[in-house]
């Protein structure tokens, strides 16, 4: 049989490595990384390896499909599909009102910015604005920091330029989160063979820990006395960046009083590090000229998700760590706009309390968009207003939003569930309908998603102006009825007579983008090359450059060189150092307790990644699935002694809101008395489970009704307190 191979973009995570895919007839046979590829240099991870196969898992749902009243599903002709559910979301805003319709982005809906873009632009013409995304269930900081402390326009450095780097509660050397680039441990070697720091607080001994020249095993929950006591040491010592200080931030002597309280006594005892590591990491972020702080997951789930970012940002302004006037910008955009340069900030803007309030808990719209966790009420409470109609966009909220019991009773009480998604999941279950999609390897797309992530965080995105354009490299099945996921939005709205407005990617604020937001021809749907050139509308790199020259391998564009600008003398902008709700805040962890009181749950459990899976997706690949197909729950070797267990062995784990079944990984990474679990395993509450085939809900463990944050919503989901106690049989049972 003759052997091809083909170039294309792996979007298994947002990373968008690129991959080379050897076919022998229409099957792939192998997948590698492209050597040559100028960015990425080969890098891979066994999920995009597994990717192409994926197109082609028996698994797959080839089929669009129809719930019937016993709960089971059958297939439907997609058209069909469409034209009925037009029909349903037509009567429930007709008897309900627009704002009954809700819509739920998740990652893949996210990653497939059509899809995002179209489905907002549909919820538009229909005047909802109810859309939610996982970004308030993920790290809501990320956004909601920038606007208490006010956004630095020449950004943070990238790794290249810096000389050193905080890690808190992330690892993207496995979860691609951002900060140490594409291939982060390519880029991290070669940034150490320079002489740049690392410093990594994180329970488990991660490999970006290994890595670390300073590695504080912090217990989990306590970022926000960590990071105050770091401020601490850097203004005590004067260690911070005076000129920097003085000129460009605003209420500083807030910030001084603000952190006096966490002494190193008090930092030892909350968070377990002694002074001298914390004074070692102080100093070494300090000493460095340009640097950059990342958190991830770990911390923004912790429960003070706003203020352990708005303190990592505000550790980077004291020390000046920003780029300057006259740094080169590393990318001044291939198919997102970058904003203007300048060395200087706008200020702070609201961070919450503007637009559409829910209905529940007070909560409301703010910078990191509406709060997810909130949803299942908003479905649940009766009245005005409730939502009875929702659609999921490549996500899968029984899996992955927190308090399962609750959003359990949500989706079952719903009046249309939709879901688009390439197989049944536990979302699915519950769908009144479920589209089939194509997937990425059989359409055309471009390194849209990575470049888009710029705004996340220090070193994110892209370093240099890079790009890549990716032709369809697999047929759709044979026989299959599947559509791509925008078009369902599309044609709904051609079905009700709506004209869309659709915005473009390529600017990251809205407000920009309104300009190049096209409006077009409802009698027919775009082509494929339609959609993107409508997505890619005002981008630097049009779409006819980028497939001219970047179509076999990524690119670095030869873009003009762009310098940090000097700031207008009459400037007003200046870096909040003392938010007064932050400032609050502050002063109530400081009066908190070191210890929990007797009786309370001896373990924390604590969120992690495995590198072998995304979130809830793909979990039946046979190569993912070779070390685990669930999600142990990993402990110390001292705790499993104490709780007579072994690897293998089965143990429940029980908060207060719920318990599931665990299989206990032994390791010596954790700190002792953390329990270390990935989420979007498991199944529906209710149902046969597993634990050693589907592994346990996480996310039943969690409430959504007590300690949440009173903006987002996001409930503490990771650093929960929980009891283990080791059970016997094999553990299968309904959940
Ligand atoms: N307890 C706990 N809960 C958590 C977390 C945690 O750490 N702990 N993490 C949170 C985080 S960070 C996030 S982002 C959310 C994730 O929240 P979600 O995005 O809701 O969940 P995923 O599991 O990523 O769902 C992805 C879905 O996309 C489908 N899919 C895969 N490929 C494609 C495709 O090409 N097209 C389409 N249409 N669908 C596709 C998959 O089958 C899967 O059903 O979960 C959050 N929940
Ligand atoms: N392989 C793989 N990659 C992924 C994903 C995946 O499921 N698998 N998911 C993707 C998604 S949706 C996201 S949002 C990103 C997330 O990316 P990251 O945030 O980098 O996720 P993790 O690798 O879990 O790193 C979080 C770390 O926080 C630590 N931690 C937990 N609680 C605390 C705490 O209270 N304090 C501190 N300091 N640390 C704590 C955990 O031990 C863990 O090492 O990854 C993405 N990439
Ligand atoms: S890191 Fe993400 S994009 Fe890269 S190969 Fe793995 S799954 Fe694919
Ligand atoms: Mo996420």
């Amino acid at each position: 049989m003759t052997k091809t191979i083909k170039s294309t973009i792996c979007r298994a995570c947002h990373a968008q490595c690129p991959l080379l895919v050897e076919f022998e007839g229409a099957m792939p046979s192998k997948v590698y990384g492209d050597k040559d590829d100028p960015l990425y240099f080969g890098y891979t991870c066994i999920k995009g390896r597994e990717f192409p196969a994926m197109h082609l898992a028996p698994e797959r749902l080839l089929a669009s499909q129809k719930r019937r009243p016993d709960g089971a599903h059958d297939a439907i002709a997609s058209d069909l599909a469409i034209s009925e559910i037009a029909d349903r979301v037509s009567h429930i805003v007709a008897q309900h009102g627009p704002r009954s319709v809700a819509m739920y982005i998740g990652t893949n809906g996210a990653c497939d910015v059509r899809t995002a873009q179209v489905g907002m632009a549909w919820m538009a013409a229909l005047g909802s604005r109810m859309i939610f995304t996982s970004i308030t269930i993920d790290q809501p900081g990320k956004m909601t920091a920038p606007a208490l402390h006010g956004t630095w326009l020449a950004g943070a450095p990238t790794l290249a330029h810096a000389d050193v780097w905080m890690l808190i509660g992330t690892n993207p050397i496995i979860s691609m989160n951002g900060g140490l680039q594409v291939n982060p441990a390519r880029a991290l070697k070669k940034a150490k063979e320079r002489g740049f720091k690392l410093i990594v607080a994180d329970p488990r001994r991660t490999e970006c820990a290994r890595e670390a020249d300073v590695y504080l095993q912090c217990k989990p929950g306590q970022d926000v006395p960590l990071l105050a006591g770091l401020i601490r040491v850097i203004i005590e010592e004067e260690l911070y960046d005076k000129a920097f200080v003085a000129r460009e931030t605003a209420n500083f002597q807030r910030l001084i009083e603000a952190v006096a309280p966490y002494t190193a006594e008090f930092v030892a005892a909350h968070t377990g590090i002694s002074s001298a590591d914390l004074e070692s990491a102080a100093r070494l972020y300090a000493s460095g000229r340009r640097g950059g702080v990342n958190l991830g997951t770990g911390p923004n789930m912790a429960g003070r998700a706003n203020l352990v970012e708005y303190l990592g940002k505000s550790l980077m302004t004291i020390c000046g760590h920003w780029l300057q006037e006259g740094d080169e910008i590393g990318n001044p955009g291939v198919l997102i706009n970058r904003g203007p340069a300048i060395a200087g900030t706008p200020g702070p803007v609201p961070a919450w309390g503007f637009g559409m309030p829910l209905r529940v808990k007070d909560l409301g719209e703010t910078a990191a968009g509406l709060p997810t966790a909130a949803l299942p009420d908003e479905i649940l409470t009766e009245g005005e207003g409730k939502i009875r109609a929702l659609f999921v966009l490549g996500g899968n909220p029984m899996l992955a939003w927190p308090d399962q019991i609750k959003t359990h009773a949500a989706m079952k009480a719903l009046d249309l569930l939709v879901c688009i998604d390439p197989v049944m999941t536990a979302t699915g279950e519950l769908s009144h309908y479920v589209i089939a999609p194509t997937l990425p390897l059989e359409t055309g797309q471009p390194t849209i998603v990575q470049e888009m992530v710029q705004g996340a965080g220090s070193g994110w995105g892209y370093p240099v102006p890079y790009g890549r354009w990716a032709d369809p490299i697999m047929p759709v099945p044979a026989g299959a009825d599947l559509i791509d996921d925008w078009h369902l939005f599309y044609r709904i709205a051609q079905a009700q007579k709506l004209q869309l407005n659709i915005l473009p990617a390529s600017y990251l604020n809205p407000m920009l983008g309104r300009d190049y937001a096209v409006s077009p021809d409802m009698s027919r749907v775009p082509s494929d090359d339609e959609i993107w050139r409508i997505m890619l509308n005002g981008s630097p790199v049009s779409l006819s450059e980028l497939r001219a020259k970047a179509s076999d391998r990524g690119v670095i564009f030869d873009r003009p060189i762009m310098r940090v600008e000097a700031r207008p003398e009459d400037w007003t902008g200046r870096l909040e150092l003392g938010d007064l709700t932050m400032m609050a805040e502050l002063a109530l962890v400081a009066a908190e307790p070191a210890e929990p009181s007797p009786g309370d749950f001896a373990f924390r459990l604590v969120s992690r990644r495995l590198n072998d899976m995304h979130n809830s997706s793909w979990h039946f690949s046979p190569k993912q699935r070779r070390r685990w197909g669930y999600n142990p729950a990993f402990i110390h070797p001292d705790d499993a002694m104490r709780l007579s267990v072994k690897t293998g062995d089965l143990v429940e784990i029980r908060s207060r809101r719920a318990a599931i079944t665990g299989v206990i990984e032994v390791t010596n990474d954790l700190r002792p008395g953390v329990v270390s679990m990935a989420h979007g395993f498991g199944k529906n509450p209710g149902e046969h489970e597993d634990p050693r085939s589907n592994g346990a809900s996480t996310g039943r463990l969690i409430s959504a009704d007590v300690d949440y944050d009173p903006y987002t919503g996001i409930p503490r989901m990771s650093a929960i307190p929980v009891n283990i106690r080791r059970i016997e049989g094999d553990g299968a049972g309904k959940g």
